[in-house]
């Protein structure tokens, strides 16, 4: 038989019967960014955890001009700051428990401080530090991470770990638009979802990766569309609104505890001010897009909300106000202080047995510093 006598001959069979393996459907995210203040759903948020956000907004607002003043005097290497941002940030800590870790990207000092790191410690690093400065073992939150979205591998592998052993725990992990594009956040989302692992990602999009715009990261519907792909839900939600970012991630946290698996939640905030001090954020975006978004603002928002419920007035803005002003003075003094730094400690803790060469070094420089004390002993 021929060749296209065989062909002729063939009959393809159907395919076996396929269908998805989940359904898609209940994992979108909704079409709109999911809102709570100004709408109904406000009059049954709890009034005593709209004043706590309240009052951690505005101590976050502060926290971020009092820390970018001190990149200005030289008291601070570099500093990103969140201001725009303060809602998911404060409601990223508050939603955990205790026992729960914090995954922090290096633009999420607020959230760090907000979980009861000290102030001061937190920015150890930004000063230019060696090392993180606090122990993330006290407050369970990760050192922040400079190198985008190396976090989420971590936070998933720490749950996934955690939930092995049976503990209770569930990591949130903060990672920028930017860093959706890189290959740990693919990694990270797919581990996760395999494993059903209790972890929270929280992808702040404030529309910027320094001077890329989003259009330019991704060409998806949306971010939390990507949550699809990856077989676990996506949320969408206003990121200035600090209620509806509470109860999204609330919502989230509880579902990952209960053995739910993780969730991807977009948060559509903006970052108001430039990436960090050194960068110039009019060379490529326009003012009228700030001032926009400045209408937008996650402290008015809530302001606006509390004054209309009678749950705040003057004298209680006032209150927020000066605790607010105290923590800066506070900041700013400790900030002040010049750390005592030992030049030895550059070779600490590189590794576990130092080289031949970091012992070579390390020889080097105490002989160059003892040689220095001994000038200086004789110049006296
Ligand atoms: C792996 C890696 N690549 C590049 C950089 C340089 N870098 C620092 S910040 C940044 C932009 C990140 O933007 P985004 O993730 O949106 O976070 P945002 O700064 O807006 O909070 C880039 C590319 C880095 N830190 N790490």
């Amino acid at each position: 038989m021929t060749v296209m006598e065989q062909r002729g001959a063939y009959r393809p069979t159907p395919p076996p019967a396929w269908q998805p393996r989940t359904d898609p459907a209940p994992l979108l995210p909704d079409a709109e960014p999911y809102r709570v203040l100004g709408t109904e759903a406000a009059a049954k948020a709890d009034p005593e955890l709209l004043r706590r956000l309240y009052a951690e907004l505005v101590k976050g607002r502060r926290y971020n001009a009092q820390a970018t003043a001190l990149t200005k005097q030289g008291r601070l290497a570099v500093y990103p700051s969140s201001t725009g941002q303060e809602a998911c940030e404060v409601a990223a800590a508050l939603v955990l428990e205790e026992r729960d870790w914090l995954f922090p990207s290096y633009r999420d000092t607020l959230a760090v401080v907000a979980r009861g790191v000290d102030p001061v410690e937190a920015l150890t690093l930004l000063r230019g530090d060696w090392h993180t400065g606090y122990d993330p073992y006290e407050h369970r939150v990760a050192p922040l991470s400079t190198p985008l979205a190396t976090q989420l591998p971590h936070a998933v592998g720490l749950a996934h770990a955690a939930r092995l052993k049976g503990d209770d725990v569930v990591a949130l992990a903060m990672v920028g638009d930017g860093g959706t594009s890189e290959g740990d956040f693919h990694e990270a989302l797919n581990f996760a979802a395999v494993w059903q692992a209790p972890v929270v990602f929280l992808v702040q999009n404030n529309g910027f990766a320094i001077s890329v715009p989003l259009a330019k990261q991704t060409a998806a519907p949306s971010l939390a569309h990507k949550a699809v792909g990856y077989g676990m839900p996506g949320r969408l939600v206003d990121g200035n609104d600090a209620a509806a970012v509470h109860e999204v991630l609330s919502d989230a946290v509880r579902h990952a505890r209960a053995g739910g698996g993780p969730t991807l939640v977009e948060a559509i905030t903006y970052r108001v001010e430039a990436h960090t001090n050194a960068d110039d954020a009019t060379r490529y975006r326009g003012d009228s897009e700030v001032e926009t978004w400045k209408q937008h603002d996650p402290i008015a928002l809530l302001e606006r909300e509390l004054t209309a419920r009678g749950l705040l007035d003057d004298a209680g803005v006032e209150t927020v106000r000066q605790d607010a002003e105290t923590m800066a003075a506070d900041l700013r003094a400790r900030m002040n202080q010049d750390p005592a730094l030992d030049p030895m400690d550059l070779f600490a803790h590189v590794y576990a047995e130092p080289t031949p060469q970091l012992l070579e070094q390390r020889e080097q420089l105490r002989a160059e510093l003892a040689a220095e004390a001994d000038q200086e002993g004789a110049q006296r």
